[in-house]
């Protein structure tokens, strides 16, 4: 490689990491700027929407190094109609080392944070306050009280504040268990009980909210898209007045 091109490269190289530089300053402030999560009301929502808030951070600058890279060479060395090939393309040792390290220590990261401090967080507090057990058959579902023997099968009926811990079965097909407004999804799979926790933070009955009720995620059938209940949060006394009077 001659001086000349070896300069020409390197001003090719400035250049590139400088659109490179503003480009990513512009999708951190459009990941910043743009409301990305639907309704929250639970604890683990704010868990799962602060997880997906980092990985957008994490993933800008991959985003844009693609964009820039593709599009800049596409405009800079397209075809001037002189019908030569373009430059030779060499392997830069030192470019290709710098970008297994950075992308590699990138994913080791995330598996990290969010994912193992992530779990840790979800997982913390394993006792629960209340247990319910979610019952799901083509195309309803049901809920047992377990403490009191209370079964609903309209409206899932929760105290706010409290760990709740749902055993989830199905008696015919696999379900799935979804509530959006708490980023929660179990499946319901016939002959197990899976399990999944969570922490009502809103107050309120939601029953015309698509994002806050009990929607099965997993197509079961022609009643599928039906198959839904609301949620009502309320305050611990509340609830336990209600449960008193169905019978709890
Ligand atoms: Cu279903």
């Amino acid at each position: 490689m001659g001086e000349e091109d070896r300069n020409n490269s390197s001003k090719r190289l400035l250049v590139v990491g400088l659109i490179w530089l503003v480009a990513t300053v512009l999708a951190v402030i459009a990941v910043a700027a743009i409301q990305w999560h639907p309704f929250a009301a639970s604890r683990e929502a704010e868990i799962t929407d602060d997880a997906f808030d980092l990985l957008l951070l994490f993933a800008a600058p991959v985003f844009t190094f693609v964009l820039v890279v593709g599009g800049y060479t596409l405009v800079r060395d397209r075809d001037r109609g002189t019908g030569a090939d373009g430059a030779p393309i060499r392997t830069n040792r030192l470019f290709i080392g710098t970008w297994v390290v950075i992308t590699t220590a990138l994913s080791v990261l995330i598996v990290i944070t969010p994912g193992f401090t992530g779990l840790d967080e979800l997982r913390a507090e394993p006792e629960p306050d209340l247990i319910i057990d979610v019952r799901a058959e083509r195309w309803n579902w049901a809920y047992t009280y377990a403490e009191s023997g209370v079964e609903t099968q309209g409206t899932l009926m929760l105290p706010i504040d409290r760990r709740i811990l749902f055993r989830i079965s199905s008696t015919d097909v696999i379900h799935s268990f979804w509530i959006p407004a708490f980023r929660i999804k179990k499946d319901a799979v016939p002959g197990q009980i899976t399990t999944t926790m969570v922490t009502a933070e809103v107050l309120g009955s939601f029953d015309n909210q698509d994002e806050m009720r009990v929607q099965c995620a997993e197509l079961c059938g022609v009643g599928h898209a039906r198959m839904f209940t609301g949620v009502t949060v309320v305050e611990q006394a509340e609830f336990d007045a209600w449960l008193a009077a169905a019978g709890g």
